[in-house]
């Protein structure tokens, strides 16, 4: 009966259900590589409470969150303040002048030492084992080094031979904005979320990100994917997803890190494996474990990767000016 209520269903969602049909519109990776975000799903879009999960961890720590952790602490919310109010009124000088002068009474001390252990226990089970799925990640079939500077971030993909640097992009009507500095469109994403250069990976594929800094600390967080990772200088920190679903996943620096700590979005674009190899291959690199192309391999200095926009030196080159007038 619960499953079919309005409760259950509550319990039972992963994390908020987009408003639309779900569809997201991966466009032919050829000439242009931008999927368009599907709006509600990897975004922020005004409702509250989690974000949408599209990871099988996300949506085990999204249906606790909503449900065991959201009852027990609305429950002992409502009891804590149901027995303020009764001893308030009932207690009052004015109802009760002659106070009771009991000091002990040994089934209320088990009581409420008792049953505060067991809420936390049964609390602390779940949370252990999800703590553990979280830090024991299976052998990753990608993985990305993330840098946060102040206030980009640039990515590498230690096995595939790709690097690049990820800016955001500015609205057409920024003054700071420079002529050679392309505009957001729609199709990048929201204001203050679209980065020129996304991050791009397989679909159903263990992704590993090794996260660090190289000036202050900054944090790599992506909401959609319940991962928000500390980007320590001189550290590496490692977090994983596993994603089922092809779509445009937004994320934001989520450390105080400065005066743009807020305009230093994350972008991640979910391919199907066969696109991530075309895109790999677009961008100079090579699939994991394949051996690098003969004319790639004298430049194995950063080799420009900014398909979407063209060339991620220029970028970096453009956008820097543009972040140091802010
Ligand atoms: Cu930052």
């Amino acid at each position: 009966m619960l499953a079919s209520s309005g409760l259950g269903r509550f319990l039972a969602r992963p994390g908020r259900e987009p408003c639309g049909p779900v569809t997201v519109e991966l466009r032919a990776r050829g000439g242009n590589p931008l999927a368009q975000p599907t709006p509600g799903i990897g975004e922020p879009d005004g409702r509250k409470g989690v974000q949408f999960q599209v990871t099988p961890l996300g949506e085990q720590a999204a249906r606790f969150h909503n449900g065991p952790l959201m009852i027990v602490a609305v429950g002992i919310s409502v009891l804590v303040l149901a027995l303020l109010v009764i001893a308030l009124i009932r207690f009052r000088r004015g109802a009760n002048p002659t106070p009771s002068r009991n000091s002990h009474n040994t089934v209320i001390e088990v009581v409420w030492t008792l049953v505060p252990f067991l809420i936390l226990a049964g609390i602390a089970i779940p949370s252990i084992k999800l703590l553990r799925d979280q830090y024991s990640p299976p052998p990753a079939d990608v993985t990305v080094k993330v840098t946060g500077h102040q206030w980009y971030w640039s990515y590498e993909y230690p096995d595939n031979g790709i690097t690049f640097d990820s800016y955001m992009l500015k609205e057409a009507s920024d003054p700071t904005r420079q002529a050679n500095q392309r505009a957001r469109t729609d199709n990048d994403g929201p204001p203050l979320l679209a980065v020129d250069n996304r991050v791009v990976i397989p679909e159903g594929k263990v992704v590993k990100f090794l996260v660090t800094a190289d000036d202050v600390i900054h944090s790599f967080a992506v909401p959609a994917f319940w991962i928000k990772q500390d980007a320590n200088p001189g550290q590496v920190h490692e977090t994983w997803v596993k994603v089922d679903r092809p779509g445009v996943y937004f994320g934001q620096c989520s450390e105080l890190c400065g005066a743009r700590h807020g305009f230093m979005p994350i972008a991640v674009e979910v391919v199907p494996a066969a696109e991530f190899a075309q895109w790999v291959g677009s961008q100079g690199g090579h699939l994991k474990g394949a051996t690098p192309p003969p004319a790639a391999a004298p430049a194995a200095a950063p080799a420009p990767t900014a398909a979407p926009t063209g060339n991620a030196v220029e970028q970096a080159a453009t956008n820097q000016p543009a972040t140091a007038q802010n």
